[in-house]
């Protein structure tokens, strides 16, 4: 009996050292649905335990982050999804928007990480442009959490379902083919709520709310189930499903430590059939 290599997904994201979020995240979530992880490392993060844990930032040259993706691309011969995790820098979107031109994945989810706590305020806005102007027309599918889908969609507070279903079809009309905006559990509808448009369908997906606390990484899982089930083949709907089954086991799975937030923890997570 032959047995068939699995689907290769792609990471072009942050490392976060503690394994809670950025790259470490999308690996393992790869890895526990069955699918190939590669990486191109575009940033460093190292929370600071001296200083309120905040977040040490240090950037990877342009140059490192275009030999990444090239060697990605040219050991394995295919990618067959790329997640664009944080960027960080108008220098570093450039060149991911330049190596996502060059190479046509075919299944590109921009999970639009505007900003990171510790990084100047300046240079916030900066990158929010970049990001709207050169990865998201890149994108087939976007997952913006609450306030990302407010600064994307260039609307005011969202606060109800109505309002966050207006958002996503904004962004969508906007150029993204397929959306998911992310409100988790910030509606207080008792679930974790996220609205999923793709032009045709708007479907309203729901998981009763684990805890109130919000769990490191759950965004970066999300996003990284969603590239993954994409690489096997699912549809963006069904994928974006079972992405909230996999959040679901990996808050439920979480890990606690000294920090005041807990990190999510894949590797329980098992398929329903
Ligand atoms: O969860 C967002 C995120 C993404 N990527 C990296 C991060 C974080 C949050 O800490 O550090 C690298």
């Amino acid at each position: 009996m032959t047995v068939s290599p699995p689907p290769i997904a792609l990471a072009i994201a942050g490392s976060e050292a503690s394994g809670g979020a950025g790259a470490q995240t999308d690996l393992k979530t790869f890895h526990t649905l069955g699918v190939f992880g590669a990486t191109a490392l575009t940033c460093i993060v190292s929370f600071d335990p001296h200083h309120s844990w905040a977040h040490r930032f240090t950037p990877v040259a342009p140059v490192v982050i275009h030999d990444q993706i090239e060697a990605a691309v040219a050991v394995h011969g295919r990618i067959d999804a790329v997640k664009v995790g944080m960027l960080g820098t108008p220098d570093t979107i450039a060149t991911v928007a330049q190596a996502l031109r060059t190479y046509r994945f075919p299944h590109v989810v921009v999970d639009p990480v505007l900003i990171c706590k510790g990084q100047e305020p300046g240079a916030a806005l900066e990158v929010d442009n970049a990001l709207r102007e050169k990865i998201l027309p890149l994108a087939t599918v976007t997952t913006p959490n609450l306030f990302e889908t407010q600064v994307l969609a260039g609307v005011e507070e969202i606060r109800d379902v109505a309002a966050l279903k207006d958002a996503a079809r904004r962004i969508h009309d906007a150029g993204v083919p397929v959306v998911l905006a992310k409100a988790g559990t910030l509606l207080g509808t008792g679930t974790a709520l996220d609205v999923f448009y793709d032009g045709q369908t708007l479907e309203v997906l729901e998981v009763p709310a684990v805890g109130r606390e919000r769990v490191s990484g759950a965004g970066c899982t999300l996003a990284a189930a969603l590239t993954a089930e994409l690489a096997k083949g699912a549809t963006p709907l069904e994928a974006a499903r079972t992405a909230k089954q996999v959040v679901v086991s990996s808050i439920e799975n979480r890990m606690h430590g000294n920090a005041p937030f807990d990190c999510v923890y894949q590797g329980r997570y098992v398929p329903t059939a």
